[in-house]
């Protein structure tokens, strides 16, 4: 089933519920929902585009960027999201990979969309701006407003979430329709969401916790969302009192907490609040409880299988865990072929209707990351508790988790040993207060070499996404290598731990 005709199945039913309530207090209505979605489905349509075709959006987030992916979705389309933050280069290799028919940009990057789109398949271009104004509003508001959802079956494409690679290469999650009806369903009913709930919405909806995780389950209670354009701790004191569910990466968390104003009496009426993308850190879960009386619900999930553990709704709320396996979903730890006991760590692996259909055009790569027996093997290392609490403990990808953006060292590498300079670099996250772990590049430079700190950053900084460059770099004589020439993180994380931020 078509996931958008899945997820307002009762739509009929709540025609003049507010869906969504932006900032500056404008609503839209269930029935405004419908309208929207189909003068999107109607246009992508009408342009010649049919299933499967792409269409690629790098804009800000207001209401007409989620009616763009939810009437994406709803004829039949698969929907592209690229962060804001990504630069020229970035966004050549997702053009060039995807092949979209129609890319949607902010109008001040159309020239430069406008100089890719002829290396990548021509794509008609529209602008959508901040406030959602643009050529895409223009077409969007003379399109027909009625528009008959586009059958779609469990296994068909919806959307494509770039993740970058251990080899600097991005790869493409090819995500079904099944993955996102099959997980928002999961979630609605183990978060027990209903048409009483509003739910504070403050997270970028170019990846899945701000797009999947926390839409899909108020389209399908029939709730409210408090819809605003980015994470700001004073904003969130002023809409929390209008709420009843929160979602946020652990930063969100950290930021509210070192607001004095941030306290119990504020968040007393409060259902839930969610937590994921990153590590929550023990310190803050212990210290928002003591403060505001509420556990913070921690989930685990990726893009290539949105949410897999989540804690448990009532019951025991575990700090530093993950908690259970979702209903449908099946988690196994192992050591190479053999099941890891409690206590023990492995990799995690995965198999369930959330689990996506591989990465676009990458058949070996998808290959790799299943095994045999058709598990999806995700990269992070785990450990169960003897009751059956899973703890994520590590990760066995390169990966650095900041803010809840992910970052891959080697693209980062690759960037600064292009610089004039240096001879050779590597990059590793360290801990930070405010983003969790931080960026830093250890640097070798060559004989003679006079560059310095800010010409490193501001070399990256004119390369690729702001979240990727480096809050510090430490120059060395040398990289510590182990005897396979291999460079050994740990030893550099150590050493340049004290010095950031
Ligand atoms: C911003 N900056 C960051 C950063 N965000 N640096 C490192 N890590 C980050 N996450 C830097 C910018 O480069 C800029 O630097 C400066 O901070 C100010 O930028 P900003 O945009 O004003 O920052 P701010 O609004 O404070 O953003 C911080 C944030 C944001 C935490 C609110 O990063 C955020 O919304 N993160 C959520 C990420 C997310 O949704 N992840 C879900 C992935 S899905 P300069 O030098 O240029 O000024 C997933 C699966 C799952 O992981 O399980 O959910
Ligand atoms: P992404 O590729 O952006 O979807 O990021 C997915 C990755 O985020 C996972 O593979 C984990 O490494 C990490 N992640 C998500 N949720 C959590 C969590 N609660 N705790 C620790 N890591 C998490």
């Amino acid at each position: 089933m078509n996931a958008y005709a899945f997820f307002t199945r009762d739509l009929a039913a709540r025609r003049e519920a507010v869906f969504l309530e932006t900032e500056s207090g404008r609503c839209y209505t269930y029935a405004d929902l419908d309208r929207e979605t189909a003068r999107v489905a109607s246009l992508l349509t009408n342009l010649g585009l049919a299933k499967g075709d792409r269409v690629a959006a790098q804009v800000e987030k207001s209401p007409a960027a989620l009616f763009l992916y939810l009437g994406a979705l709803r004829a039949g389309l698969a929907y592209l999201p690229l962060n804001t933050a990504y630069q020229r280069g970035e966004l050549g290799y997702f053009l060039k990979d995807a092949e979209p028919r129609v890319v949607v940009c902010r109008p001040e990057m159309l020239e430069t969309f406008a100089a890719l789109a002829h290396e990548s398949g021509d794509p008609k271009l529209y602008t959508l701006d901040e406030r959602g104004g643009g050529s895409l509003a223009e077409a969007v508001a003379a399109a027909p407003d009625r528009f008959e959802t586009v059958a779609t079956s469990d296994a068909d494409l919806a959307v494509i979430i770039y993740t970058s690679g251990t080899t600097g290469r991005s790869k493409g999650a090819m995500v079904t329709h099944g993955n996102i009806a099959s997980n928002g369903e999961v979630l609605r009913d183990y978060w027990r969401f209903t048409e009483r709930d509003v739910l504070l919405h403050m997270l970028p909806i170019f990846h899945v916790h701000g797009l999947f995780v926390a839409v899909h389950p108020i389209l399908l209670a029939g709730a409210k969302l408090l819809f605003h354009a980015k994470f700001d701790a004073r904003a969130a004191l002023a809409a929390l009192p209008r709420a009843s569910a929160m979602m946020g990466v652990p930063t969100f968390y950290v930021r509210l907490l070192a607001e004095p104003g941030f306290d119990r009496r504020l968040v007393a009426h409060m259902r839930l609040f969610v937590s994921g993308s990153a590590p929550l850190l023990l310190d803050t879960f212990a210290e928002f409880q003591s403060r505001t009386g509420h556990t913070i619900l921690e989930r685990y999930g990726m893009s290539e299988a949105g949410m897999i553990t989540s804690n448990p709704y009532e019951g025991e709320r575990r700090g530093g865990t993950v908690g259970f396996p979702l209903p449908g979903v099946s988690v196994r730890v192992r050591d190479g072929e053999r099941e890891c006991g409690p206590g023990e760590a492995g990799g995690i692996e995965i198999r369930g209707a959330n689990v996506f259909a591989g990465y676009w055009r990458m058949p070996e790569k998808t290959r790799e990351e299943f095994t045999a027996d058709g598990w999806f093997k995700t990269g992070d290392v785990g450990q169960w508790s003897a009751d059956g609490y899973l703890s994520i403990v590590g990760r066995a990808k390169d990966l650095i988790i900041s803010g809840g953006y992910n970052v891959y060292p080697k693209e980062i590498e690759l960037v600064i040993d292009a610089l004039p300079g240096v001879a050779e670099s590597a990059v590793v996250g360290v801990p930070h207060p405010d983003f969790g772990e931080a960026v830093a590049a250890i640097v070798v430079k060559t004989q003679g070499a006079t560059i310095d700190e800010a010409a490193v950053i501001a070399h990256v900084k004119s390369q690729i996404a702001n979240y990727k460059v480096p809050k510090r770099v430490v120059f060395v004589a040398e990289l510590p290598r182990n005897a396979m020439g291999k460079v050994r993180k740990n030893v550099l994380r150590e050493q340049v731990a004290q010095r950031v931020p």
